[in-house]
């Protein structure tokens, strides 16, 4: 018996307990790495649960989302079968159907509009849950519509285009052998424990942090040698002033550059406007600090930097401010190599788990031709470029305005309008539609907008493949029976595939299928063996590469070097884009002093993810109200205290949340979590204050007005 073996087993109830433990997995955050769960199971229903001992994700711990399993599944407003609206839209009124009648309402609601509009006008839509996009891709390809997209248009995708103009591929930290982490909006104690308890464990050995975030954190307090705190939004001008001070000193790599890097002159001369002279009224951060920083560089050569899915991305500059901070690792020599940032072999899901896997093929191989662009082509043409699937911040407007052409249904897979800026406009274009589908686990505010709505289920309910770094592969099966009706999500792809007869033959063979024939049969393993194992084994090889090897052979750019000016860019003046990585200022226009604050929504809590956990008791209890964070000296001024009622308001609207007076955030910023209904951060911001460069919405960045509201 193994030691793993061992410490799973000393845990085992005995039989007489009538208990018993099976594995499963947290799917309430963490698209890539989800976690290890024992579930103990009495009469069919979870009692208990806890993190897997050994687990490649997280060894036998759960964070205070992952504690929340029993409740989220159990929640009452799950729902129970599939549903059709009788009422109005939006009205919530529904009657049960039978899974049949539901396949057969789709298939007609869909092929309506198909013969209508054209294919193209449905879209097919997913919320954050992602471990069964691969065949909702499929499935709108199938369909003939070009129109897949899904939450990813507002999280990672910028940060991984700026790679790609970079770079051609997403470059990773090798956090393990450098002598500096640039965490730059980086506070993974909210975020992902996992990543805290890596980062504090290299801190003991002696790894250096320069933590840049907007707001004073547990990361800014535990981990930083140096913290700089620029205004919201505006990181650009802060890295192009260190670059500036870097290169003024010659603190960066010559021969580097010269061999593998392109566009630096250039680079260099544009990043001189940002200096002594106007870095601190630009970001806040005084000149001192940006020359400190500087010198931690120099100081310490070895330097990988965070991937900023959200923070750095979510500013109508927010792509060329990650590609600012990025040239950072690239003039001081850190991109691939040991200790930088280092590119690893596609895996899956963008999981670099050192071992290739043929999921580009499934997801690509049916893409049709000759159809009409995706949503968002026109308006972000860089995103269509490298990403070439719908842009679904532009979908409300498309809906509503019918151009380039109509988009008339949308088949969602948990679809959530409150993601959306100016989320009103979201429930307008909804509204009308001529056909929305939803599915989901619980009966959300949005699914009340559908004509059908499908009850999926929860990871404790299904199987679910998934790998880990390491080789390493994972195969669940269910732990409980399904709640009510519930089907999980892969099944509906395939069954309604099969029910609309549409023409791929791999979608209808469904998940297991893709899995076998796509992933494991190239490592020489079945689905059963590894349903059979239960645990997650080993299967592949790692493969990693050696320092400098893909800048020798050239990397996957216009050029083959690491581009700080983009030679795609360049090659699409039409785009009206800047191919070097230029600073704008990232707040929108509205009237400063009507609007003297500046509101920026969904830092990470850690009881809360989106609007998941927000109807979790025990999870509510951590923040029983919407409450925003704001400088205690504001505060002062408005004359509001601890748990006061304020406004926050904008040209949109305005919300109602608590305020929480605190020396975290500072002066004239409103710092509030999202997904909340009754509180919809959303709802305020303006659905067109989007980067132009990636579509992304610039939830960090609004200026609004204050003030104290009444009631209690
Ligand atoms: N203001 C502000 N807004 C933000 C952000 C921010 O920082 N600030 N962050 C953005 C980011 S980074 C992200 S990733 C998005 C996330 O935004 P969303 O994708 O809208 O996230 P959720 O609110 O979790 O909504 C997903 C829905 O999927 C449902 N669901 C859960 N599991 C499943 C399943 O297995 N199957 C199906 N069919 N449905 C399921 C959930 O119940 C929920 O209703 O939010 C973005 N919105
Ligand atoms: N508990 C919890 N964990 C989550 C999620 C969740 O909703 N709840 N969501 C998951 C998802 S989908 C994502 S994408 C990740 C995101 O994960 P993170 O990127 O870690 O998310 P944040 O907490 O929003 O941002 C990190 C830090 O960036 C800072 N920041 C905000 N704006 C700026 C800025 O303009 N400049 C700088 N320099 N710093 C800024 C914030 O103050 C914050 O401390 O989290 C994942 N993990
Ligand atoms: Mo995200």
């Amino acid at each position: 018996m193994t030691e793993l073996e061992r410490r799973i087993k000393a845990k085992i109830p005995g039989p007489d307990t009538g208990i018993e433990v099976r594995h499963t997995m947290c799917d309430i955050c963490s698209p890539g790495m989800h976690c290890g769960i024992n579930a103990y199971i009495k009469d069919g229903k979870v009692i208990k649960i806890e993190g897997i001992d050994g687990h490649p994700s997280n060894d036998g711990r759960l964070c205070t989302k992952g504690m929340a399993n029993r409740e989220y599944i159990y929640r009452e407003d799950r729902i129970k079968t599939p549903l059709k609206r009788v009422g109005k839209r939006g009205e919530g009124r529904f009657e049960p159907i039978s899974w049949d009648e539901a396949y057969a309402e789709i298939a007609k609601g869909l092929n309506r509009c198909k013969e209508t509009y054209g294919a193209e006008s449905v879209a097919f839509y997913s919320g954050y849950s992602k471990w069964y996009r691969q065949m909702l891709r499929r499935l709108a390809y199938a369909f003939g519509s070009p129109n897949y997209g899904c939450e990813s248009s507002a999280c990672y995708t910028a940060a991984f285009m700026a790679w790609k103009v970079a770079a051609g591929e997403q470059g990773n930290p090798d956090m393990g052998n450098s002598d500096l982490f640039l965490g730059w909006a980086f506070n993974p104690f909210y975020s992902s424990y996992m990543g805290a308890h890596n980062a504090m464990e290299l801190k003991e050995k002696g790894l250096k942090f320069l933590i840049v975030d907007t707001r004073r954190t547990p990361a800014t307090e535990k981990l930083a040698d140096l913290f700089l705190q620029p205004k919201t939004g505006t990181d650009g001008a802060l890295a192009h002033a260190i670059a500036n001070v870097l290169i003024e000193n010659d603190w960066i790599d010559r021969p580097y550059i010269d061999r593998y890097v392109y566009g630096f002159e250039e680079y260099a001369e544009y990043v001189r406007q940002f200096n002594e002279g106007n870095i601190e009224s630009i970001t806040g951060v005084p000149y001192p600090q940006v020359v400190a920083a500087a010198r931690l560089i120099h100081e310490n050569p070895r330097m990988s930097c965070n991937e900023s899915s959200a923070p750095l991305c979510h500013h109508r500059n927010g792509l060329q401010n990650y590609r600012s901070v990025m040239a950072l690792l690239a003039i001081t020599g850190n991109f691939d190599r040991t200790g930088g940032q280092k590119l690893s072999v596609h895996s899956y899901m963008h999981v670099p788990c050192g071992f290739e896997t043929r999921e580009n093929q499934y997801l690509y191989e049916t893409r049709p031709k000759d159809v009409k662009e995706p949503v968002g082509a026109e308006r972000f043409p860089l995103w269509n470029y490298l990403e070439g699937e719908m842009q679904a911040m532009d979908m409300p407007r498309q809906i509503l305005e019918g151009k380039p052409y109509p988009l008339r249904a949308v088949f969602a897979l948990g679809l959530n309008g409150r993601m959306f800026p100016d989320s009103g406009r979201m429930f307008k274009a909804l509204e009308s539609l001529d056909f929305f589908v939803d599915t989901d686990l619980f009966m959300t505010d949005t699914a009340m907008w559908a004509d059908i709505v499908l009850p999926a289920c929860s990871s404790f309910e299904r199987g679910e493949f998934k790998p880990y770094p390491g080789g390493v592969a994972w195969y669940t099966s269910p732990v409980i029976e399904r709640i009510g009706e519930a089907r999980s999500d892969v099944e509906i792809c395939t069954e309604l595939a099969r029910v609309m007869d549409l023409p791929d033959e791999v979608l209808k063979n469904g998940y297991e299928y893709f899995i076998q024939h796509y992933i494991l049969d190239d490592f020489g393993v079945t689905v059963e063996e590894l349903k059979k194992a239960d645990l997650p084994v080993r299967i592949a090889e790692v493969s990693t590469h050696g320092d400098l090897e893909l800048l020798e052979k050239g990397l996957d750019t216009p050029t083959g070097k690491f581009e700080l000016k983009s030679a795609i860019i360049e090659q699409h003046p039409e785009w009206g884009l800047e191919p070097l990585p230029t600073y704008k200022e990232p707040l929108d226009d509205a009237d400063p002093e009507a609007y003297p604050f500046v509101f920026t929504s969904g830092s990470r809590i850690p009881g809360a993810i989106h609007s998941r956990l927000h109807k979790v008791p025990r999870n509510r209890s951590l923040q029983p109200e919407p409450t925003a964070d704001m400088n205690q000296a504001d505060c002062d001024r408005l004359g509001v205290k601890e748990g006061d009622w304020i406004e926050i308001s904008t040209a949109r609207g305005a919300i109602r949340v608590k305020v929480h007076p605190t020396l975290s955030v500072p002066e004239k910023l409103v710092n509030l979590f999202h997904g909340y209904s009754e509180a919809d951060a959303e709802s305020i911001m303006d659905g067109d204050h989007l980067d132009p460069y990636s579509g992304f919405p610039a939830y960090r960045s609004t200026r609004c007005a204050v003030r104290k509201a009444g009631g209690n």
